[in-house]
């Protein structure tokens, strides 16, 4: 448990807006005969929404929230043993290793071979949180790919696993982590709140995110707005991460022609068809209760090379990413702080004003 009082750098800041959840974020039933045209909408729009009907066991989901419940209980010294996240392992407060703080605890885990490798896992007092850790993440495979495939097929590419082979793929770089974020009595008497996870995307493909009924997720609107994520702990919350973004993102060259073109639907529609986009989202919390979270990143091969599908790609045309691969991208990502927009130091130069979302917003204006 955290006992001190929030270092100085985890932010503070008053006035909780209470009840004020947005009622805008997409909820898909998987069995949903227009499953398909949801996501893709969801994906193109807020690049966030919640399933249900997944099909995952609320059994298993409660079995690994007990255990790590259990986990962030134990004392200091006993959670240390997990290893010192860099980047995996067990942390507290500080995230990464750029300066980030938060109100948090959490364990990074990698996901090699389909199960996670960590020593401290091995150990036999910590066999029934490995069983458990290991159940859901085959679980979180199996309902990340299901959802990469409904988006792949949804946006008209063949063949429908272009997106999921990538986390299929037995070098799939793909982990866990489970955050906890205490109650912080302190804050809870002043009517603050603070932060417990920075804001930042998430660079791998696909997040799938699960929480007890604990409010403090909140995701940002294209307008930069910030709005609170009502919790519900039997649906997953699903991310769409920096790299299926680049995968799934419109030529530089399409965007000019239609500006040039002058129309404000089209604009709307040059901004939403095809075009998906990675959600930035934080955790605020209030410290009333304790919050627990956990979520899988699907990623792809450390080789794989992040650039949009030729299939969206119309001839001619061509991406506004320089090339790289995801190993690049995440030695990247590990450098920088949470906040950073990282997509933009892959972006080519002549193409940075066309890409941005603020200069869209402003000939849009003036069409
Ligand atoms: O705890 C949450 O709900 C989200 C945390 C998060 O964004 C992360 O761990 O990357």
């Amino acid at each position: 448990m955290l006992k001190s009082p929030p270092p100085t750098r985890v932010l503070t800041m008053a006035g909780l807006r209470e009840n004020s959840f947005f009622p805008g974020v997409p909820v898909i039933t998987l069995s949903d005969p227009d499953a398909e045209t949801l996501l893709v909408r969801a994906c193109e729009d807020l690049g966030f929404f919640r399933v249900t009907n997944h099909g995952i066991p609320m059994e298993l989901i409660a079995r690994l929230e007990e255990e790590i419940m259990q986990f962030f209980a134990r004392p200091a010294a006993e959670k240390e043993l997990a290893g010192k996240a860099n980047p995996f392992g067990y942390g507290c407060k500080s995230i990464g290793n750029n300066g980030d703080v938060g109100w948090v605890e959490y364990l990074l885990m990698e996901i090699t071979s389909k199960s996670l490798s960590m020593d401290f896992l091995m150990k036999p007092s910590a066999s029934s949180l490995r069983s458990a850790l290991n159940d859901y993440i085959l679980e979180m495979r199996k309902l990340a790919c299901q959802i990469l495939e409904m988006m792949a097929h949804g946006l008209g590419i063949e063949p429908r696993d272009a997106f999921s082979k990538l986390v299929m793929d037995e070098e799939s770089d793909s982990m866990l982590r489970v955050n906890y974020y205490p109650p912080c009595p302190m804050i809870q008497e002043q009517n603050r709140f603070m932060t417990g996870f920075g804001e930042h995307t998430d660079p791998q493909l696909i997040s799938v995110l699960r929480s007890n009924e604990t409010a403090g997720l909140e995701i940002s609107l294209r307008d930069g707005s910030w709005v609170p994520v009502l919790p519900n702990r039997e649906s997953f919350f699903i991310n769409v991460g920096d790299s299926l973004q680049v995968l799934c993102l419109l030529p530089n060259q399409k965007i000019k022609k239609e500006l040039i073109m002058g129309r404000r639907l089209v604009l709307f529609q040059v901004l939403t068809n095809g075009r998906f986009r990675s959600v930035r989202h934080r955790v605020l919390t209030k410290g009333l209760k304790s919050r627990v979270s956990m979520i899988y990143f699907g990623g792809p091969p450390p080789g794989e090379r992040l650039a949009p599908l030729p299939l969206l790609v119309a001839e001619g045309e061509q991406s506004q990413y320089r090339e790289f691969t995801w190993h690049e991208y995440k030695s990247c990502a590990y450098k920088t702080v949470l906040a950073d927009s990282r997509l933009d130091q892959f972006q080519k130069r002549d193409c940075i004003a066309e890409r941005s979302d603020d200069a869209l917003d402003f000939f849009a204006k003036r069409l």
